[in-house]
């Protein structure tokens, strides 16, 4: 060790660091200084690599456990440092978003003090649309039996097609045959079974799946049904009602389109995708002609009647009228998110 008083050059060094600790503005100045006194190239590292040039064996101990206090002093100085500075940016992020409901009450006397959800606004807005377009509005329930959710919708025990629902099922004595339906597709049987065609029908309601929620996902979500059955019906009547839906709900500035799919209760089958004005594409639904089993099982005559269905995810439309980028703030119930929206 060069110095004439090497026990002084480690204070200075620790006295310098706890300085510059004392004033370091965020977790990366911390760091700079810790690195400068106890990193790999830090000074006190540096004054421990000259221990080995103190000939006497009690003087390098000494100063080598004096060197080691050191060390801990400025990282433990360091990581206290951090600590007060995670905590300083808590109490500031807190202050700032101080939620006085006192203050919020006063403010919205006299105003309205709060609003549907979005997903409800979107269901309503579907209704208006489609009554406008000679629909009427029906319900179903939200458990179903495996009967009404598969059976009568083309899809018998073991066909593999049900696998396209991570279904959920609910714990009865008879297993597997009570489920939180995984669509609005079993309404189209429970409404052909209850009213005389022609049928100009949509229903709304609350749909389950074992998903993981992602931007586009969620376990439970909302789907909006429709189902149209008289003499007649094609697929061109199936095109032309999606397109008016797509221009009366979004505007006239999306359109639409449907490209070839799979579903067991219809046939031909489609995906409905809606094209935003900035020319991308989104996936909302499935649809096409109604299966003649479909019908049969609804106890209408398939060559008397023919029909179309659809099914569209109404937290995705709602996603985006509203341009919001992830489906899951719309359930995180945060006012920051909830108050953008009129
Ligand atoms: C069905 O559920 C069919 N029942 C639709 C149908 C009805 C086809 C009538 C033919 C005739 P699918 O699994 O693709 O199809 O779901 C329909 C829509 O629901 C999707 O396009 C999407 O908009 C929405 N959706 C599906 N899974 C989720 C989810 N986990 N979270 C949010 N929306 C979803």
């Amino acid at each position: 060790m060069s110095s004439a008083d090497p026990s002084q050059r480690i204070a200075s060094a620790v006295e310098a660091a706890l300085a510059d600790l004392s004033v370091a503005g965020d977790a990366a100045a911390v760091s700079a200084v810790a690195n400068a006194a106890t990193g790999k190239k830090g000074s006190l590292t540096a004054l421990r690599r000259s221990l080995a040039e103190v000939d006497d064996a009690e003087r390098r101990r000494d100063l080598g456990a004096l060197l080691h206090h050191a060390m801990e002093t400025v990282d433990s100085a360091a990581e206290q440092r951090r600590v007060a500075l995670r905590r300083a940016a808590i109490d500031e992020q807190v202050a700032r978003e101080r939620w006085d409901l006192t203050e919020t009450a006063l403010r919205s006397a006299g105003q309205r003090r709060g609003r549907l959800h979005l997903v409800t606004q979107a269901t309503e807005r579907l209704e208006d649309v489609f009554v406008g377009l000679g629909f009427q509005v029906a319900e179903g329930p939200e458990v179903e039996s495996d009967f009404y959710n598969f059976e009568a919708l083309n899809m018998p025990p073991s066909h593999p097609a049900r696998s396209m629902w991570d279904t959920l099922f609910v714990d009865t004595t008879e297993t597997g045959s009570v489920v939180l339906r995984t669509h609005t597709s079993p309404v189209q049987i429970r409404v052909m079974q209850e009213w005389p065609p022609p049928i100009y029908a949509v229903m709304p309601g609350r749909v389950f799946r074992r998903d993981t929620p992602d931007a586009t996902h969620m376990p439970v979500f909302h789907q909006i049904e429709g189902l149209v059955v008289d003499r007649g019906i094609t697929f061109a009547d199936l095109a032309g009602t999606i397109e008016a839906f797509t221009q009366a709900f979004f505007g006239r500035d999306f359109t639409s389109r449907l490209r070839p799919s799979y579903f067991p209760f219809t046939e031909p089958s489609a995906e409905f995708d809606i094209r935003r004005p900035d020319g991308t594409w989104i996936e909302l639904g499935g649809c096409g002609m109604v299966h003649p089993s479909v019908l049969r099982a609804g106890g209408l005559d398939p060559l008397e009647w023919s029909g179309f269905a659809f099914g569209f995810g109404i937290d995705r439309m709602a996603k985006e009228r509203h341009g919001v980028e992830d489906l899951r703030d719309m359930y995180s119930d945060d006012v920051r998110f909830t108050g953008q929206f009129p």
